[in-house]
């Protein structure tokens, strides 16, 4: 990790290596906390963060969904974000806003803890790396099962909620494969352990519908308006397991990730075993839209003013 030089943390930007926790925050033991990852792109119009509106209000959705109210409105977070780039020089990064429960009680019932906030804001690189995305990556299913709307929330971006992510990626990763792809309590194909996905059989392309416990995705959805604009059908639909070894394309989708294509499931070569035609061009009109390349994408980015550099 590549550190800045501020955090805002509170309402503050403290320097970086200040931006700490007591021990004995309530997040820390129990993960209640809810989080955004969001990036922003250097663009020809300035520093542009993308889909900004729509992640801050998930994240408020997140928050409300777990009974912490955010002292703080979406606006202010919005301004702040901005503020964060500006001054840490940042032309593009990844930003991570987290709201958690903060030091003060211990126990599980969490309403008299505090809820604090923090934005950091980063350089982060390719999730999956470069090779990943140009070429596609290696993913396994996973023996763990996404979680299931039963227990807890999968359309929350919840901090606990990620020890199942979590799991799936380091059973994966010790068998040699770079991402996990989750099915649900239903047997149905899901999620990989960061991202929504899609499948492509016969140039149709298929992902998980809002039923199932995915998250609801900025870049799925996205990556459909995309698809459909380019032409492409796009169904929503449950994906039987069994069709990701017969699918012609497979790729991935989230913030930190991008749009990453698949190209081997359970040892199984997706289509040709290199990225498809369908998910190069989705992928390539994704990339224009993320880095402000296109007019028609031009109102999902928010525009950071950097100010003059005063030497
Ligand atoms: N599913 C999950 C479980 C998930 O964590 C993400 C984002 C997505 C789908 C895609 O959502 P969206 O980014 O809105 O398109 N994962 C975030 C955290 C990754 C991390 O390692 O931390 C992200 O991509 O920022």
């Amino acid at each position: 990790m590549k550190p800045t030089e501020f955090i805002w943390l509170n309402g503050e930007f403290v320097k970086w290596e200040d931006a700490t926790v007591h021990v004995l925050t309530h997040g820390l033991h129990y993960g209640t906390g809810v989080f955004e990852g969001v990036r922003c792109y250097d663009t020809a119009v300035g520093p542009a963060i993308f889909r900004h509106q729509e992640h801050l209000d998930r994240l408020k959705k997140s928050s409300d969904l777990y009974y912490m109210d955010i002292p703080y409105s979406p606006e202010q977070l919005r301004t702040a974000t901005k503020e964060l780039i500006a001054r840490n020089g940042l032309r593009s990064c990844y930003i991570r806003p987290l709201v958690f429960r903060g030091y003060g009680t211990m126990g599980l019932f969490p309403l008299d803890a505090p809820v604090d906030v923090t934005i950091a804001a980063w350089e982060w690189g390719s999730y999956l790396g470069d090779e990943g995305k140009q070429k596609g990556v290696r993913a396994k299913v996973s023996s763990w099962r996404r979680i299931s709307p039963d227990s807890l929330i999968p359309q929350a971006k919840a901090s606990g909620q990620y020890l199942n992510s979590i799991l799936a990626k380091i059973e994966v990763h010790k068998a040699g494969y770079e991402e996990a792809i989750l099915l649900d309590d239903h047997g149905h194909v899901n999620e990989g352990s960061g991202e929504n996905i899609f499948v492509v059989r016969d140039g149709v392309i298929a992902t998980p519908p809002q039923t199932a416990s995915i998250l609801d995705g900025i870049n799925r959805r996205s990556a459909i308006t995309i698809a459909r604009d380019l032409g492409y059908e796009v169904v929503e639909r449950n994906i039987a397991r069994a069709e990701l070894y017969l699918a012609d394309e497979v790729y991935l989708t989230g913030t930190a990730a991008e749009l990453v294509p698949v190209r081997e499931v359970d040892d199984h070569p997706v289509g040709t075993g290199q990225p498809g035609e369908v998910t190069r061009a989705v992928q390539a009109a994704f990339e224009d839209a993320l880095h402000g390349r296109t007019e028609r994408y031009r109102d999902w980015l928010d525009v950071v003013e950097v100010p003059a550099r005063i030497s």
